[in-house]
């Protein structure tokens, strides 16, 4: 089969900085167009600026570059969103709805669009969350993608796109820092960790949140665009899990590697939208249909942050000197 050409938008954040590198990997340097808001982004790609509100410009790269696989990653995430609601409700539907109509008239052969955990609520099982449970979010993000996921299965049902979907935990990277977001917690700690600084977490010791690291997150990624279509039986979102730890065991994992490593905690607003999400998620559904299965449990993540993070200070200090 010809090889895919796909545009990622958003690519410049911590999820696109990573997904990129690895589509080119997969599919070849010239098959991936990546895209983003912002004039450049730090990774090697063939780029172009995108708004995903302006659906014209859409249309025209889609048809100059002949892509025929989008990867939507622009949005606003959950403490972000909260700073303001409207834009982040006409990024994160508005962009996606554009997308989505763009994909159908163009006749793209695949879609990517991710969702997350945000979109669980003080009502859905805490516990081992199912594939279907009560989804009322208590964040505009977590509204967004709710309505996000109504919209991919939507389009399949109603006009047959290919549309697949992730519920992504928390993500943990070193290539790049996260933005807006929850989790963000479980990637800053390692930065201060690794430059022997004090951590002020803003989320209380013992909450706990689904957690995944990159590659993971990535290869799953990978893997359900691959999957062949029949095997596909979630058009919403599929439920993702690897880990999950509170700020007080991801702590103690880190001080195994830095003894001298301290922490504190100081709860901000983003404890309230901590405490609305769900503890640990069951994704029985993924393992089946796609046979999803993560490598990175909490102590094997830890340690390859910390390798990783290390060799970026010593070269970033190299650098100054
Ligand atoms: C956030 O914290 O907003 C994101 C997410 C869980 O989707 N990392």
């Amino acid at each position: 089969m010809a090889q895919p050409k796909i545009l990622v938008t958003g690519a410049g954040g911590q999820l696109g900085s990573v997904l990129v590198p690895a589509l080119q990997a997969k599919y070849g340097f010239n098959q991936v167009v990546a895209s983003d808001i912002r004039d450049k982004i730090e990774i090697n790609a063939d780029y172009v600026q995108l708004d995903v509100l302006d659906k014209r410009q859409v249309i025209d790269i889609i048809h100059a570059r002949g892509i025929n696989q989008v990867y939507h990653l622009a949005a606003i995430l959950s403490a972000k969103g909260e700073e303001n609601v409207q834009f982040t409700w006409d990024i994160n539907v508005g962009g996606l709805i554009n997308l989505l109509e763009v994909a159908r008239t163009a006749r793209l052969e695949k879609v990517f669009v991710p969702s997350s955990i945000a979109v669980f609520g003080p009502l859905t099982q805490g516990e081992q969350t199912p594939q279907y449970p009560v989804l009322i979010p208590e964040t505009i993000y977590g509204i967004s993608k709710v309505t996000g996921e109504q919209w991919c299965n939507y389009y399949h049902k109603r006009f047959n796109l290919d549309v697949r979907s992730l519920r992504y935990p928390g993500l943990i990277s070193y290539q790049s820092m996260p933005g807006g977001g929850t989790t963000d917690y479980a990637v800053d700690i390692f930065h201060k960790a690794v430059q022997d600084q004090h951590f002020q977490c803003f989320l209380s010791e013992n909450t706990r949140l689904p957690m995944m690291y990159m590659p993971d997150a990535v290869r799953a990624t990978l893997e359900l665009m691959e999957a062949p279509r029949e095997q596909i039986s979630v058009r919403t979102s599929y439920n993702l899990a690897a880990m999950n730890f509170t700020p007080k065991e991801i702590y103690q994992e880190i001080q195994k590697h830095l003894p001298q490593f301290t922490i504190s905690y100081q709860p901000d607003f983003r404890q309230e939208i901590a405490d609305s999400w769900t503890q640990s998620i069951n994704d029985e559904n993924a393992r089946m249909d796609w046979k999803w299965k993560e490598e990175y449990n909490l102590p094997k993540m830890v340690a390859d942050m910390i390798h990783h993070l290390k060799i970026h200070y010593q070269e970033k200090n190299q650098d100054h000197v």
